[in-house]
């Protein structure tokens, strides 16, 4: 009990007196010998109170994830990817998840020069980093989808495992979402480069550490990384042997210890003069060392200091003679490298659902342990309101990535009709786009669930939202993703909104006799109509509205994925009770926006007023 011996001792805790240090320690004396016991004492301060969260195993409590897979795989691979997820879910709570705690403290660094003056340009990494290399190739997670096991499964199990792993990798998915990209690169042009498989592809989907290669996808130049087109200066020299050399300035360079990258180059004409636009741009394969181990004609000018992902290098590099080969026609570039770009955004997807699962299973975990006022946080209604939204939210995200996941392992095979390959190549930017903004806020949300500690670094938790940031950013803005919605839509000429629509029917007539999931169903026909409507009406002026007309398709599907996993016969209550909550949202932002005349000519000069207002440079305007 804390009792004060005498006022000279209460003035002191209470901290009023000045005193020197004779005083003091007269005070400390008297203190001493008159059996006060002050509770912040060395002796009587004992073991730290708070409890702190728990990883449990990964897989094992992921309910939603477990669900997903008892619906589609079949029995006689199901056991087994189980077996392996539920073996993986333990170690990406144990020993990964301690090498990524590590490559955050241990960033890597770029070494310019040895000691003797001779420029090296040698990056550092963390042997947790190098670890995590050999960790990926042993566990298969480049090869399982190549190995295709499991045949059209093979993609969603590699892909489950990738999700397990993104927030206990200490940001190796990024290599490893490139590595993918390059490896269906390859897959994709073996008729025109054979010599490629042997030479990467083997190595790029192997399981043995020393065998196993990661590669880049430097696709951003100094003006920018969104106008690929507009943006991209480095040109191609032809050499007598077929060959080229590159000349360019690679401004983002990630995971920049790749072993190879695909990039794109201009490629010179005899007079030296480049295409400009996207019809200038080939696609150019480069390994990053030569045979005795030297970069290969690069310059690592910097690495970048970033908000978030520092376990993960990133650099700026001056390509100054680098050997390439193109492999793709000319003018071709971009349309050759957008295999990679729908691997990456997939990938993109998966961590952000990832991240967010596991924020939720931290702050759940959390609300078992923490008492405030008198009570444990788990016992407080708001609260875990509070983590039922978040729950419902991440579900939403984790059903979106294992579909686009699921049809891609169809794509792979081979087997997936017309109408799913529309599908795919819409659902990859809305799930992109919708994920990112879907995982900053609920992870956010999840950092304030923690109170104070979810901002002190010592916890790991802050780190968790600053990787996510560039969810959103990488791979495609918000912005320019919505506008590839739209890219994909005219492409088809309308078809690929057709195969959404129709797609949508077919999951909601699988609830049709579950009365508790009517009128979820009927708010997702609704909104599936109304986007068609939308789209039919306004089809000129769909840019204006790109990112809300995204969202509801966004929204719209992930309803319906909600709604057909709540109506299977795996769901539980928790699964009919989130599609219900979803199914309240506006799941059609368009529609609302629209009859506010958020398009018009006149919003979109007010928008331009309202936002110079007050700024100090007209004639800038
Ligand atoms: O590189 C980066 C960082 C690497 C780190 C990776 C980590 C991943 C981590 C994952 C988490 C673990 S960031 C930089 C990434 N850059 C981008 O994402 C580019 C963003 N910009 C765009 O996406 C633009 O929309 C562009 C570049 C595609 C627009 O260029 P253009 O020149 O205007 O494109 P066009 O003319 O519309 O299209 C050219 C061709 C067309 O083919 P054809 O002629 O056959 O019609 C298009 O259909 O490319 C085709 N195309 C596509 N095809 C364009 N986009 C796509 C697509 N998404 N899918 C299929």
């Amino acid at each position: 009990m804390f009792r004060v011996g005498s006022r000279r001792v209460q003035r002191l805790v209470n901290g009023r007196l000045r005193n020197t240090a004779a005083e003091v320690q007269s005070v400390v004396q008297e203190l001493n010998s008159s059996n006060v016991s002050l509770p912040f004492s060395r002796a009587n301060i004992g073991p730290f109170f708070q409890d702190q969260p728990r990883l449990d195993n990964q897989f094992t409590q992921d309910i939603t994830l477990k669900t997903y897979l008892k619906r589609h795989v079949p029995k006689q691979f199901l056991a087994e990817i189980e077996t392996d997820l539920e073996l993986f879910g333990g170690r990406v709570a144990t020993d990964i998840y301690d090498l990524s705690l590590r490559c955050e403290r241990e960033p890597p660094y770029l070494e310019h020069f040895d000691a003797w003056g001779k420029r090296i340009d040698c990056l550092v990494t963390s042997p947790a980093w190098q670890k995590l290399h050999d960790i990926s190739a042993e566990e298969g997670l480049i090869a399982i989808a190549y190995e295709r096991k499991y045949a059209e499964w093979s993609r969603l199990y590699q892909m489950c495992k990738l999700y397990l792993f993104f927030p206990s990798s200490g940001l190796y998915s990024c290599p490893l979402a490139m590595t993918d990209g390059a490896a269906k690169i390859i897959e994709s042009i073996q008729d025109k480069t054979p010599w490629l498989m042997e030479r990467a592809y083997r190595r790029l989907t192997s399981r043995d550490p020393s065998q196993f290669w990661t590669s880049g996808q430097w696709m951003t130049e100094r003006k920018g990384g969104s106008d690929v087109a507009g943006g991209t200066e480095t040109v191609a020299k032809l050499q007598p042997d077929g060959s080229y050399t590159l000349h360019g300035y690679k401004w983002f360079s990630s995971a920049n210890d790749s072993d190879m990258a695909f990039t794109l180059a201009r490629p010179l004409d005899d007079d030296g003069s480049t295409i400009m636009g996207t019809k200038g741009l080939s696609l150019f394969y480069l390994e990053v060392n030569d045979e005795n181990g030297n970069l290969n004609n690069i310059e690592v000018q910097k690495l970048k200091n970033k908000l978030g992902t520092r376990q993960l290098p990133t650099a700026e590099l001056l390509l100054d003679g680098t050997k390439a080969f193109k492999v793709s026609e000319d003018g071709r570039g971009t349309a050759a490298i957008s295999n990679m770009l729908m691997l990456t955004r997939i990938h993109n997807t998966t961590g952000a659902a990832a991240s967010m699962r596991r924020i939720v299973n931290l702050a759940r975990d959390y609300s078992t342990r923490r008492q405030a006022f008198g009570n444990v946080l788990k016992n407080y209604p708001l609260h875990v309101q509070t983590l039922a939204r978040m729950e419902v939210e991440t579900r939403a995200a984790c059903l979106m990535t294992f579909e686009v996941s699921r049809l891609l392992g169809r794509e792979d095979v081979d087997v997936a009709s017309e109408h799913e390959k529309q599908l795919l190549r819409l659902l990859t930017p809305l799930a992109k786009l919708y994920t990112g903004k879907q995982c900053m806020e609920v992870v956010s949300e999840g950092l304030e669930s923690f109170g104070g500690q979810g901002y002190i670094e010592d916890t790991d938790l802050p780190k968790l939202l600053r990787d996510c940031q560039v969810l959103t950013i990488w791979e495609g803005t918000t912005n320019i993703l919505s506008l590839d919605v739209l890219r994909a839509i005219a492409k088809s000429k309308g078809k690929a909104l057709q195969s959404f629509h129709e797609d949508i029917e077919t999951k909601l007539a699988s609830a049709a006799d579950n009365g508790d999931l009517k009128t979820a169903a009927e708010k997702v026909r609704q909104a599936s109509g109304t986007i068609l409507q939308f789209a039919g009406k306004n089809a000129s002026s769909l840019e204006f509205a790109a990112r809300d007309f995204a969202y509801s398709l966004s929204r719209t599907y992930m309803g319906s994925l909600l709604i057909e996993q709540a109506a299977s016969s795996y769901a539980s209550e928790s699964d009919v009770y989130t599609a219900q909550r979803w199914c309240e949202k506006d799941l059609t932002p368009v529609s609302s926006h629209f009859s506010n005349s958020a398009y018009t000519q006149d919003a979109t000069d007010s928008n331009f007023s309202l936002v110079f207002d007050g700024y100090l440079h007209p004639s800038r305007l």
